[in-house]
């Protein structure tokens, strides 16, 4: 069911209107009420009355994380902070948190795009939707549970963590949709097995999957070992939080709200805006926030936008599943690596699990080295060593053809990469920790 009709199957003239009317009334807003807007804006030498067409958005300049964290807590606040309903924040590396701000209006907002991503994976009034993404000042937990409530569904504010009691109340609740991140329903799975349980039992049809990046075949895994079908969902704190695309029943691209947040891809070097299909990096204007509204913001992450006459009706623009994120593509002799490259070869590959970790160093000869840590099925350890050997070799083999480089293989045994119930930490760089001794 499509949440929204008018605005999801709406025309492209029409949404055009939509979104210039937004973002004309937003450049003036923040030119009056964030000075930090309005010192950027007289700099670039840009006013509000600049903004006539959508592609003049050019003309203003980008906002960074950098600038997020070193106006914490309330320089990006276009409110007075008496008027924020709730507060949210995303620590990165430094650990100073960027801060999302919500109104009222904010909160609404916020549930009706969740609202429609849950009705995109095919969620309704009729699902029990067991949310184990969790709660707090990650936007996670509380995001979803906000469209669960705007589509009027059951939820179970499980959180994340304590795995046996969530598939206990996963059969008893006799939940039908799961949202967490990728990673964590793997856990599940693996968990359910040693309790003995059988997903095909239950009455999961459906998991609403994000926050962290995943890959093609690593859905092709989930929907097989939880028997359900896998949808990919994105957002970010700064953003809104869970809630700017989803996927829908077509599996293939995540419709963007696009009346809320306008998008953008740009070269990550020289921040030109590029035409839609090119790969480059997202960027986002939120055309409706009322808290902490955030024009042009660079998000790091890599992917392409395009338009197809979608299957379930909507118009969206599309995103393409990310292929990863600025801060984690490795560049390894040359080449451009992203994590999910990896995963993508690796979960096609008989015998390996789902579980993985990248470890990059500097070897004495201050050439980078990466060992690519990868978990295969017990029994390949009880067998003789040769089959060991086999499947080093083919994943070696199969990198490589994919990659163009020579990785490290290194197998290891079932359960020894630990086990994330957020967001997996794939990449080990300790090339940065070596800098610093
Ligand atoms: O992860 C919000 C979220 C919660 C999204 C639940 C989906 C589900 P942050 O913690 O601020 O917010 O992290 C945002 O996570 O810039 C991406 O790099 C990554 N990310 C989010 N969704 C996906 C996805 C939440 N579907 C950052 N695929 C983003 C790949 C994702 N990466």
């Amino acid at each position: 069911m499509i949440w929204n009709k008018k605005i999801e199957t709406m025309n492209r003239e029409e949404m055009k209107r939509l979104q210039l009317e937004k973002l004309q009334d937003l450049v003036q807003y923040v030119y009056e009420k964030v000075p930090f807007y309005k010192e950027k804006f007289d700099a670039a030498g840009v006013k509000p009355s600049d903004i006539k067409t959508l592609s003049d958005i050019a003309k203003l300049p980008f906002t960074t994380k950098d600038e997020m964290r070193e106006t914490y807590p309330y320089g990006l606040l276009a409110c007075k902070p008496e008027e924020l309903r709730e507060i949210h924040t995303s620590s990165g590396t430094t650990g100073t948190p960027v801060v999302a701000g919500y109104t009222e209006n904010d909160r609404t907002l916020w549930k009706e795009v969740m609202g429609r991503c849950l009705a995109m994976a095919g969620g309704s009034k009729d699902d029990v939707v067991q949310n184990a993404y969790g709660y707090g000042m990650f936007t996670g937990g509380l995001g979803v549970h906000y469209g669960a409530e705007a589509i009027g569904a059951t939820v179970l504010p499980v959180s994340s963590g304590n795995t046996k009691r969530q598939l206990t109340f996963m059969r008893d609740f006799k939940s039908t949709i799961l949202t967490c991140t990728p990673s964590y329903s793997l856990f599940m799975a693996e968990v359910a097995g040693e309790m003995g349980m059988d997903f095909k039992t239950f009455d999961l049809k459906a998991g609403i999957f994000g926050a962290e990046p995943w890959s093609d075949n690593m859905r092709v895994e989930i929907e097989h070992k939880l028997n359900i079908k896998a949808y990919d969902i994105y957002g970010l704190t700064e953003i809104i939080g869970p809630g700017v695309s989803c996927e829908c029943e077509a599996q293939n691209g995540l419709h963007i709200n696009e009346d809320y947040f306008y998008p953008e891809i740009i070269n990550p070097e020289t921040g030109e805006v590029l035409p839609e299909g090119e790969k480059g990096e997202l960027v986002f204007t939120t055309l409706s926030r009322e808290g902490t509204p955030i024009i042009r913001y660079r998000t790091r992450d890599i992917t392409w936008l395009f338009h197809d006459s979608c299957s379930c009706g909507r118009t969206t623009v599309k995103m393409h599943r990310l292929l990863g994120r600025n801060d984690d593509m490795m560049i390894l002799r040359g080449v451009n690596i992203f994590p999910s490259q990896i995963e993508n070869v690796l979960m096609q590959i008989e015998g390996t699990e789902p579980h993985y970790q990248i470890i990059i160093d500097r070897s004495k000869t201050h050439l980078d080295h990466v060992e690519l840590q990868v978990e295969v099925e017990g029994r390949l350890f009880s067998d003789e060593t040769k089959n060991l050997e086999k499947i080093r070799d083919i994943i070696h083999n199969e990198m490589k053809q994919a990659l163009g480089i020579s990785l490290d293989i290194k197998l290891v045994e079932p359960k020894s990469i630990e086990r994330s119930m957020g967001k997996a930490k794939r990449v080990i760089d300790k090339r940065d920790t070596e800098k610093e001794k």
